[in-house]
């Protein structure tokens, strides 16, 4: 079954960050009353057919450093697979060129390359290093379970015509819902936004974060506080 009930309408970024997601154009948040379909495990998010997509977004803006915005395109979509595992898809692709004739750069699978589970997906691309080109940023949920809500996100940068993972890790996680079977120490709930003044401000070295936590080792922090944390940024190819 997918628990597409489960997921969070809530805003992954804060509107000061959604403002910022610019100068992208989003044709975002399509909900279609899409039909199970048997669709070939597709790598060009902009391949699946229409009737097996989700959601899709569109985002515009320059990421690979050239004269020219890209494309981003992230797609959640069926695959006609009926096993929870392998349900749904989540394709990220780059793509220059114009729209008429748009070119794919590059492409991640992020069901074949995480194991399935996935669903869901929100993108954004900021530019949190201060050079110039956005950042790729994607969240989507990942192993939800029954009292379970876990968002990943992926911050990607390009090097050498590809995108590796900067960073990598949970965006929000709840193990605190009524059927959860973590008990104690495994309970967590908290929530991270990237600050992204802060983040500029260290050129690319560093990824900082405002985490807002609710229940940490299984103890409620009431009321909820908000920490700041920072992480390494890897710098890959000749950046
Ligand atoms: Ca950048």
């Amino acid at each position: 079954m997918i628990r597409l009930a489960m997921r969070s309408r809530i805003p992954l970024f804060p509107c000061h960050v959604r403002r910022m997601i610019l100068p992208a154009v989003a044709i975002a948040g399509c909900l279609f009353g899409a039909s199970p379909l048997v669709v070939a495990r597709a790598l060009d998010p902009l391949s699946v057919p229409q009737k097996a997509i989700i959601a899709k977004t569109l985002l515009q803006a320059d990421v690979t450093g050239g004269p020219e915005k890209e494309t981003v395109a992230l797609v959640e979509y069926l695959t006609g697979d009926r096993g929870e595992r392998d349900a749904v898809g989540l394709l990220l692709g780059v793509y220059d060129g114009a729209a008429e004739n748009r070119r794919l750069l590059w492409t991640r699978d992020y069901a074949a390359s995480l194991g399935g589970f996935v669903a869901g997906g929100e993108l954004a691309l900021l530019d949190l290093d201060g050079d110039g080109r956005n950042e790729i940023v994607v969240q989507f949920h990942h192993h939800d379970e029954p009292g379970a809500v876990r968002v990943v996100g992926e911050i990607l940068r390009e090097s050498g015509g590809r995108f590796a993972i900067a960073w990598s890790g949970l965006m929000r996680l709840d193990t605190t819902g009524p059927d959860s079977v973590l008990q104690g120490p495994q309970r967590e709930r908290f929530t991270r936004q990237v600050d992204v003044e802060r983040t500029a401000r260290t050129h690319g070295g560093m990824v900082v974060f405002k985490k807002k936590v609710w229940v940490a080792a299984g103890i409620p922090i009431d009321p909820p506080q908000t920490i700041e944390e920072s992480f390494p940024l890897a710098l890959p190819g000749s950046r």
